[in-house]
């Protein structure tokens, strides 16, 4: 029962980097250091910004993913369990104490705790919407979260940190590598849906999509994106995702500009080339700058009766596109076209991999 202390510990933590994309590899990674260590883990909500709020939002973990099915894998309660049936009993305010590797506070800040595990947005917002304040840091370096590829590391954590004693270890950031480890990287198969985003899904592909089969893609065109690949040229190993498609000894190709920010001839050709092959009426495009498409649509004039081009549309005027939703979608296309560099592109590829569903990326394989 949810309400039963685990005499093994838990594990907290705060996915206080990046948005869904790199969130989600920290999930990946955390609940396989949990298990690892044979703690339960405790399901950090979301971490979402909004425009014109200045404090990052805390989504409860439920509303994007079944714990049901994460529990199945590994013993795992929601944030809010845990805070109204857990820590009344085990983590009184008094033994609240913050786990980060080494000091974290910034030169020249005024000094506060070495963890400073609630200095800024989004860690500030984020432990306060459970009420949680730390009396103390605790310091856990050398030991690291790499239990894969350091020998012994495990359990040197089980032998300095007994659950008696420690019942629960809070970590200010994720206990995990980002990217995601490629040992950890099909645990998303444990990420399943809840039945609200599965819904949207279905609503979208119903009032957009109504023929099946349908190719979907991704394009993450935004200025944010364009800055963060102009780095790829400087770039000697894999950046962000790309060892999704590159391998992460980059056995497969090397990483160039090309492969962050495609150029809109490439995919024009490769939408329609998967159109053909699938056979299918629509090509769905999730994008996080659809002021961008004009480009796109240009460049496919003159091949309008091939396909058509389906992107998002709100029900209610207004209302920005639902990411999760879109997810949920790109995850059951027929063929999904994906951008390799990108952490959002990634979470349907490892889900539609687990399905067994065939994915590709933009100019991959160079040609
Ligand atoms: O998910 P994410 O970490 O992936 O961040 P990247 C991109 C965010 O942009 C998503 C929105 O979480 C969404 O909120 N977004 C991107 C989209 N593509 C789509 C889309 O097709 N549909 C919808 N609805 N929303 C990294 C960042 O992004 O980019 C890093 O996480 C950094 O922090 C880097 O900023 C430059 O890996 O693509």
């Amino acid at each position: 029962a949810a309400n039963e202390v685990d005499e093994r510990g838990y594990i907290l933590f705060c996915p206080c980097m990046g948005r869904f994309g790199n969130q989600m590899d920290y999930f990946l990674g955390t609940l396989s250091f949990a298990k690892e260590l044979n703690r339960t883990l405790v399901l950090a909500p979301w971490v979402e910004y909004h425009m014109r709020q200045p404090k990052s939002i805390q989504v409860p973990f439920d509303e994007y993913f079944r714990v049901d099915k994460v529990a199945k894998y590994h013993p795992a309660i929601t944030m809010e369990t845990f805070m109204s049936e857990i820590a009344p009993k085990i983590w009184p305010p008094s033994k609240r104490i913050s786990f980060c590797y080494q000091q974290r506070q910034a030169y020249g800040e005024p000094p506060t705790d070495p963890c400073a595990a609630k200095n800024g947005n989004p860690p500030g917002p984020f432990w306060d919407t459970y009420g949680i304040d730390f009396v103390s840091s605790e310091l856990h370096s050398p030991l690291s979260y790499d239990l894969w590829n350091v020998a012994g590391e495990a359990e040197r954590w089980r032998r300095r940190y007994p659950p008696h004693r420690w019942p629960v270890l809070a970590f200010a950031g994720s206990p995990a590598s980002y990217p995601v480890l490629e040992v950890n990287a099909g645990l998303q198969r444990h990420f399943q849906w809840s039945e609200a985003v599965r819904e949207r899904a279905r609503q979208l592909r119903r009032r957009l999509l109504p023929a099946a089969p349908f190719v979907g893609v991704h394009l993450r065109l935004g200025s944010d994106w364009e800055r963060a690949c102009a780095h790829t040229r400087q770039a000697t190993g894999n950046m962000f995702s790309s060892a999704q498609c590159l391998g992460y000894r980059q056995q497969h190709g090397r990483l160039t500009e090309r492969l962050c920010y495609p150029d809109w001839p490439t995919v024009a050709r490769q939408m329609r080339r998967a159109a053909r092959q699938t056979r299918a009426p629509a090509v769905y495009v999730a994008t996080d700058a659809p002021e961008r498409l004009d480009r796109l649509r240009r460049e496919l004039r003159g091949h309008e009766q091939e396909f058509e081009l389906v992107t998002w549309q709100p029900a209610e005027p207004g209302r920005p596109a639902d990411a999760h939703a879109e997810l949920a979608l790109l995850a059951r296309a027929n063929l999904f076209i994906g951008n390799c560099v990108s952490s959002f592109s990634a979470v349907v590829f490892r889900e539609r991999d687990a399905l067994g569903l065939p994915s590709a990326f933009w100019a991959f394989p160079e040609d």
